[in-house]
C-alpha cells in the first residue's frame, strides 16, 4: 500500500456538544492518510491515475462546513464514509479530527480523535447452468459494479465445469471476481440473493440447476458462522471450481481457517484428486 497524506487542513465549523459551540462555531484540524497505489499514476506521470488530493481537500471543507454534529468521534466516522464512497482508487483511510479549542478547564495544546477505516476486500464465486449462462454470470458482475458500495477490481476467467455433487444436470459455467465494497457480510449477502431473485433463480433443490449462484467465498479474513451465512464456504477446498478461478485472480491470499494460500490449497486438492502423477509430487 502507498499513502498519500494531507495535514493541516484548518475549516472554521459548528460542530460540539455545547448549544453555545454549535451556535458561535471554533476552528477545527483536519489530517487524513490515504492508502492507494500510486505506481501506475507515477509510471504515466498522470493525475486522472491516482488521487487528486487538491479535490479531496475541497471535499474535506465542505464537508467540516456543511454538516454539525456533536461529537467529533461522529464527525470522523462520517467524513471517513464518505472519501471512501467518493474516491476512486481509495482502499483506506486514516482521518483524524483536532479540536484546539474545545471548551476544557485546563491549560491543553490540542484534542484530537484519530480512526482508520477501510474497504472489504472480498471473493465471491459465481456459478450458473441453465440457460445462457455466460450472460448471466457477466450480467451480475456489471450489476454488482453498478451498485453504490461494490466496486469489483478482478474478474477470473470463466470457466466450463463438470457438476459437482449432484451430478444429473448440465455443465456449469464458473468464475470468481474480488469485489471491494463498504457493506457489512449481511447486505453484500442481501444484494446477491437479489441478484439470484431477479435472474431468475429457482431453490427447488439443494445443489439443484441454477440460473444464477452467488457465494461469498472470503471476506476480508472473517470467520462467520451464522444460520445465513459462513464465511469462508465451508466446502471451498475441496471444488476445483471455486480454486482454479480462485488461483488465478489471488494465488496468495490466505484462507483464514486453514492458513494455506489458494495457490496451495489447489494443489493439494489435485494431489487428492490424482491429478497430479505420483512421480511428481511434492515431499510435504
Ligand atoms: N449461505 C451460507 N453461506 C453462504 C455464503 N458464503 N455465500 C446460505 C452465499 N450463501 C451462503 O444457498 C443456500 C443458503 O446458503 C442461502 O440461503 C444462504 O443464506 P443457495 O444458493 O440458496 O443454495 P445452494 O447453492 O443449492 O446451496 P449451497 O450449499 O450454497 O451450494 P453451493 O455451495 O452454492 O454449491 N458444481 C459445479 N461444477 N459448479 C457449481 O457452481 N454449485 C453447486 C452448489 C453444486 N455443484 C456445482 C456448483
Ligand atoms: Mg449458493
Amino acid at each position: 500500500m502507498d499513502y498519500i497524506k494531507i495535514k493541516g487542513v484548518k475549516v472554521f465549523a459548528h460542530h460540539g456538544v455545547i448549544p453555545q459551540e454549535r451556535a458561535s462555531g471554533q476552528e477545527f484540524i483536519v489530517d487524513v492518510t490515504m492508502g492507494t497505489r500510486t505506481w501506475k499514476a507515477a509510471a504515466a506521470d498522470e493525475l486522472e491515475k491516482t488521487i487528486d488530493y487538491g479535490a479531496v481537500c475541497e471535499k474535506i471543507v465542505a464537508f467540516m462546513e456543511e454538516n454539525q454534529y456533536k461529537l467529533i468521534e461522529t464527525c470522523a466516522e462520517r467524513l471517513a464514509d464518505k472519501l471512501l464512497r467518493d474516491t476512486d482508487g481509495l482502499s483506506e483511510i486514516t482521518v483524524e479530527i483536532h479540536k484546539p479549542n474545545a471548551p476544557i478547564e485546563a491549560d491543553f495544546e490540542d484534542v484530537s480523535v484519530c480512526i482508520t477505516r477501510k474497504k472489504h476486500v472480498v471473493y465471491i464465486g459465481l456459478g450458473s447452468n441453465m440457460g445462457d449462462k455466460g450472460e448471466f454470470l457477466y450480467g451480475a458482475i456489471d450489476a454488482l459494479d453498478t451498485h453504490p458500495d461494490i466496486e469489483v477490481k478482478k474478474i477470473s476467467t470463466l470457466i466450463e465445469t463438470k457438476p459437482y455433487g449432484n451430478e444429473n444436470q448440465d455443465d456449469f459455467l464458473n468464475g470468481a471476481i474480488k469485489v471491494e465494497t463498504m457493506l457489512s457480510p449481511m447486505d453484500l449477502l442481501d444484494v446477491c440473493q437479489k441478484l439470484e431473485d431477479e435472474a431468475g433463480r429457482e431453490r427447488k433443490e439443494h445443489w439443484g440447476p441454477r440460473t444464477l449462484d452467488l457465494d461469498i467465498l472470503c471476506f476480508d479474513d472473517e470467520i462467520i458462522e451464522t444460520e445465513r451465512l459462513v464465511v469462508p464456504h465451508p466446502d471451498m477446498m475441496n471444488r476445483d471450481f471455486v480454486l482454479r478461478p480462485m488461483t488465478e485472480i489471488a494465488s496468495k491470499f490466505v484462507h483464514p481457517v486453514t492458513g494455506k494460500t489458494m495457490g496451495r490449497m489447489m494443489v493439494e486438492l489435485h494431489e487428492k484428486e490424482d491429478k497430479v502423477p505420483k512421480r511428481w509430487r511434492r515431499n510435504k
